[in-house]
C-alpha cells in the first residue's frame, strides 16, 4: 500500500525513469544469473599435486596434455594417442595373441559343460582357449604391452615477491585453460589449448613485468633411447621406445616477443620476455594397418604440422580452435537449474555436493565435461579413445590404457551420436572396421569359424584374441557388442552408403561368427559354448549376455537389410536364427537370469551387470514392450545395489532411466559424483569422481565419465524404438530446465523446455525427412484446464524443417 502511494507522489517522467531503472537492473541481474549458469568453468584455487585427481585435462584427438598449474614450476605432461609398447615390434613371433588350432579343444569343452563337470572345463579352456602372450606374471603384459606416456614440459618461472590472486581454470565451452596469478605486481597469465585443425598443443606464458621474466623449460621424458636437437626455434626430442623400437618425435616450437632465447640440450633458457608461446607436437611411426602396424612418416608429418603452425599467430591458432571446438560443442545445450555454490572452486563444490546440497549446474557441468572430454580425445582421423581417454601419465598405466571391449570401450562412446558429437564417434567407426582383418585370423583359431571376433582385451596391434587367463579374458562377443556402434551411427544419421559399403559388411562377418558357433541345446535353443557373463561366475554353456548381444547384432542386420532392399539368403538365415536364440528368462527370485542355470546369487553386488545389455545398450527388453521382463531386469538391479566403480554406476544410471525412473537414476547419478581420493585399485568401496571431475574407477578410468553424460541424455531423451520419448526418466529434482540439440534415431535434432515438471516446448529439426513421432510420460494441461496425459502424436516431415509443439504436443508449426 505504502508503495503505491508514495509513486503517486512521482511525476510520470521520474515514475518512468524509476521503471526502466528497475528493469535495467532486473536484466542485468537475470544476465548474471544467465550467465552464471551458462558458465562451464572448472576452478581451483591451488596448482595441482597429483595428476590423476587434479591436473586438467587438455586434448585435440590426437594428443592430450595434462595441465598441473604449477607456480614457480609448471609441468605439462603429454601424449600422443599411439605411442604404445608391445605389439609386432617387442616379439618377432607376435601375432595379435593367436593360439594355432586351438579349436580343437572346443569339442571336449563343450562336453565337459554338457555334463555339468565346469571344473574340468574351465581347467582346459585356461590351458588352451586363451591368448599367448610372452611374460604373464609382472604388471607389464610384455607380447601385448601398453599405452606410454610421451613426456613432460617444465616451465620455470623467475619471480620476485608475494604470490596471489591465484587462479586455476579450464573452460570447458571454449576447451581453454587457463592459471593466474600475481607475484608482487607482476601479473602473470598462461593460456593453454589443444588444437585439432593445426594438430597442435599451444601454451601462452604473459607477464607484465617491466623488463620481462625469465623462464626456464626443460622437456623430459621416461624414454631414454633418444635426443634432443635444435632446429632453429624448435625443439625436437626424437627417438624410439627401447622395447618395440617405436620411433617418435616430438617438436616444440618456441617464440617470444621480447629478451632472449637460448637452447641447451633439452633446455630453452629465455631472459627478459613478456610473452612466450609454445607450440607442441608429436607423432609415431605406428600405423593402424594389420599386420606390420609401423610405418607412417612421422617426422615428415610433424615438420609440416609445425611448418605450417608457426605461420599462424598465437591469436589465430586460438580462434582457428575456438571455431572448430565450439561447432561440435555448442549443439547442445543443458540447463539443469540454478545453483547456490557459484563462487566456490569446483573440488569445494563437489564436497558442498556430497554433502548433500542441490546444485542442478554442477550436474549440467558434469554432463558436459563428458562431451568436452570425448571431443578432445577422439576426433577424425585419430584412434579411438582408450581407457584413460589420451591422457596417461606411466609406461605401465592401468589395465594397459587399452581397448577394453566387455563393456568399457562402448561405454566410452555412449555419448557420441546421442549428444551430437557423431564427428567423434568416427575414430572408433574406423577402428572397429581395422579390426575385422586380426579378427577374423582369431576367429579361425580359436574356434574354426569364419567371421571375426574380439575379446575382453584389444591393443592397437590387432590383438584380437581371447585374453591370456580364464575366464575374465574369454569374451569372443566383443565384436558384436562393438558392431552396435556401426548400426547406431547410421540409425542416427541415415546415410545409406555409409550403411551399405562399410557398417552391413563389418556387422554380417560378426554375424557369420555367431552363425558357425552357436550350437542347439537340449531344447532346442540355439546358446553359445563356452561362454561367460563377464567377469562374474565361471563359464557354462548359454550365459544370456551373448545370446542378447547376439539378438541385438542379428536384429540390427534384420533393419540393415531391409533398409538396404537387401532380403537374400542371409537375412532369412539370420530371420530364423534369431528366432531359435533362447530368449531371456526369468528366474526363482523373479530376476533376469544371468546364465541359463537359474543359478544368481541374490546377494552378489557385483559390478558387472551384463545381462542387463538387453535393457541398455541393447533394446531387446523395454518396459512397454516386454514388461514381464523389464521387472525381472528391475529385481536383478535392485539385488545388485546403488553402488559399484565408476563406470559401474554410469551404467546403472542408464539402466534405471530405460526403467523410466528417473529418481533412481539421478540418485545413481549423484554417486558417481561422490567426490573420492583414491588412486589406488582398491575398488571395494565403489569409484567416484576426482577434484578434477574425471572417473574414479579407481584408478582413473574415463568410461565412467562417458556413462554419466551419456545416462542424463538417456533421462532426457530416449529414441531406441522408433519413436521419440521426451523426458523419460525426470527426476523430481529437476523441476524445470531446458536441452537443446540432443540427438534422435532417425536423424532428428530435438530441444525440450519444460517447467514444473510439465513440457513449455518442444522443437525437431528433422534433417533426414523421416516419419516422426513423439511421445511422453509427463502430464499437460488440457484445455478445459485438467491434467491429462500427454498423447502420442505422429506426423510426416520434410527433411531440413523445424517443427514446433506446444505444451501438449500440439503441432504450433511449420
Ligand atoms: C574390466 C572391469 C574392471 C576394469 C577393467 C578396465 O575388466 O571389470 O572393473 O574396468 O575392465
Amino acid at each position: 500500500m505504502r508503495a503505491i502511494n508514495s509513486s503517486s507522489n512521482i511525476n510520470r517522467p521520474c515514475f518512468l525513469i524509476l521503471c526502466a531503472f528497475t528493469l535495467l537492473v532486473e536484466s542485468l541481474i537475470w544476465s548474471q544469473h544467465q550467465k552464471k549458469s551458462e558458465d562451464l568453468t572448472l576452478w581451483y584455487e591451488q596448482p595441482a599435486q597429483s595428476w590423476m585427481r587434479q591436473a586438467l585435462p587438455i586434448g585435440n584427438g590426437y594428443m592430450g596434455a595434462m595441465v598441473f598449474g604449477g607456480i614457480e614450476n609448471e609441468r605439462i605432461q603429454f601424449n600422443e594417442e599411439s605411442l604404445w609398447a608391445g605389439g609386432p615390434g617387442e616379439w618377432d613371433e607376435y601375432d595379435g595373441g593367436n593360439r594355432p588350432k586351438a579349436y580343437q579343444y572346443l569339442p571336449k569343452i563343450r562336453e565337459l559343460l554338457d555334463v555339468g563337470e565346469f571344473e574340468k572345463a574351465h581347467q582346459l579352456a585356461n590351458e588352451q582357449l586363451t591368448g599367448v602372450i610372452t611374460n604373464y606374471e609382472d604388471d607389464y603384459w610384455e607380447g601385448y604391452g601398453a599405452y606410454q606416456t610421451f613426456g613432460d614440459l617444465h616451465i620455470e618461472t623467475e619471480l620476485s615477491g608475494e604470490i596471489t590472486n591465484y587462479k586455476r581454470s579450464l573452460d570447458i565451452s571454449k576447451a581453454l585453460a587457463h592459471v593466474t596469478f600475481k607475484s608482487g605486481n607482476v601479473l602473470h597469465k598462461r593460456t593453454y589449448f589443444a588444437n585439432y585443425p593445426s594438430r597442435v598443443l599451444v601454451f601462452q606464458l604473459e607477464n607484465n613485468a617491466s623488463t620481462g621474466t625469465d623462464y626456464t623449460i626443460e622437456l623430459t621424458s621416461v624414454h631414454q633411447n633418444g635426443s634432443y636437437q635444435q632446429k632453429e626455434n624448435i625443439l625436437i626430442f626424437q627417438g624410439a621406445l627401447e622395447n618395440n623400437l617405436m620411433g617418435f618425435q616430438a617438436q616444440l616450437h618456441v617464440q617470444i616477443d621480447t629478451g632472449t632465447l637460448d637452447f641447451n640440450q633439452n633446455k630453452i633458457h629465455i631472459k627478459s620476455a613478456n610473452k612466450v608461446i609454445l607450440r607442441l607436437t608429436a607423432a609415431t611411426d605406428y600405423l593402424n594397418q594389420y599386420p606390420a602396424y609401423k610405418g607412417r612418416d612421422y617426422k615428415q608429418l610433424n615438420d609440416s604440422i609445425m611448418t605450417k603452425a608457426i605461420k599462424f599467430s598465437q591469436e589465430e591458432l586460438l580462434k582457428e580452435h575456438e571455431i572448430d571446438y565450439r561447432a561440435l560443442f555448442d549443439r547442445v545445450y543443458l540447463y539443469l537449474g540454478e545453483s547456490n555454490h557459484y563462487h566456490l572452486p569446483t573440488d569445494q563444490r563437489l564436497r558442498q555436493y556430497h554433502n548433500g546440497t542441490n546444485d542442478a549446474h554442477l550436474e549440467a557441468l558434469y554432463f558436459q565435461y563428458g562431451r568436452y572430454l570425448l571431443i578432445s580425445s577422439s576426433r577424425p582421423g585419430s584412434l579411438p579413445a582408450n581407457l584413460q581417454g589420451k591422457w596417461n601419465d606411466k609406461v605401465n598405466p592401468p589395465w594397459a590404457a587399452d581397448y577394453h571391449m566387455n563393456i568399457n570401450q562402448q561405454m566410452l562412446y555412449w555419448p557420441a551420436e546421442k549428444t551430437n558429437l557423431s564427428e567423434s564417434h568416427q575414430p572408433l567407426l574406423q577402428y572397429i572396421e581395422r579390426l575385422v582383418k586380426p579378427g577374423r585370423k582369431s576367429a579361425q583359431s580359436f574356434f574354426d569359424a569364419s567371421g571375426w571376433i574380439v575379446s575382453t582385451m584389444n591393443n592397437p596391434f590387432g590383438f584380437t584374441a581371447l585374453g591370456w587367463r580364464f575366464p575374465w579374458g574369454y569374451f569372443p562377443g566383443g565384436a558384436a557388442w562393438l558392431t552396435q556402434h556401426l548400426w547406431n551411427h547410421y540409425a542416427y544419421n541415415l546415410d545409406k552408403r555409409y550403411l551399405e559399403t562399410t557398417a552391413y559388411p563389418v556387422m554380417k562377418e560378426a554375424a557369420e561368427f555367431w552363425l558357425d558357433v552357436l550350437i542347439e541345446d537340449e531344447d532346442g535353443y540355439l546358446v553359445s559354448s563356452p561362454s561367460y557373463s563377464p567377469e562374474h561366475g565361471t563359464i557354462s554353456a548359454g550365459a544370456s549376455m551373448d545370446l542378447q548381444m547376439v539378438w541385438d547384432l542379428f536384429t540390427n542386420l534384420i533393419e540393415a537389410s531391409q533398409a538396404l532392399d537387401k532380403k537374400d539368403a542371409f537375412y532369412d538365415r539370420i530371420a530364423a536364427a534369431r528366432k531359435q536364440l533362447l530368449p531371456p528368462q526369468i528366474g526363482r527370485w523373479g530376476q533376469l537370469q544371468e546364465w541359463k542355470e537359474d543359478v544368481d546369487d541374490p546377494d552378489s553386488t557385483h559390478r558387472h551387470v551384463s545381462h542387463l545389455f538387453a535393457l541398455h545398450p541393447g533394446r531387446q527388453i523395454d518396459i512397454n514392450k516386454t514388461p514381464d521382463l523389464a521387472q525381472a531386469a528391475q529385481v536383478s538391479l535392485e539385488a545388485r545395489g546403488d553402488s559399484g566403480t565408476g563406470w559401474s554406476l554410469g551404467w546403472k544410471i542408464n539402466f534405471w532411466a530405460r526403467l523410466q525412473n528417473g529418481n533412481r537414476s539421478y540418485r545413481l547419478y549423484r554417486n558417481l559424483l561422490k567426490p573420492t581420493q583414491n588412486e589406488g585399485f582398491d575398488y571395494s568401496k565403489g569409484g567416484g569422481t576426482y577434484d578434477n571431475l574425471l572417473c574414479a574407477h579407481p584408478p582413473f578410468q574415463l568410461d565412467g565419465n562417458m556413462g554419466g553424460t551419456a545416462g542424463v541424455a538417456e533421462m532426457l531423451l530416449q529414441s531406441h524404438h522408433k519413436e521419440i520419448v521426451l523426458l523419460p526418466a525426470l527426476p523430481d529434482q529437476w523441476t524445470t530446465g531446458s536441452v537443446k540439440g540432443l540427438k534422435a534415431k532417425g536423424n532428428f535434432e530435438v530441444s525440450i523446455d519444460w517447467k514444473d515438471r510439465r513440457l513449455s516446448s518442444v522443437s525437431v529439426v528433422s534433417n533426414s525427412g523421416e516419419p516422426l513421432t513423439l511421445k511422453s510420460s509427463l502430464m499437460a494441461t488440457s484445455k478445459d484446464g485438467n491434467l491429462e496425459q500427454i498423447k502420442e502424436i505422429s506426423l510426416k516431415t520434410e527433411r531440413g524443417k523445424t517443427y514446433h509443439f506446444d505444451s501438449n504436443l500440439d503441432l504450433i508449426e511449420p
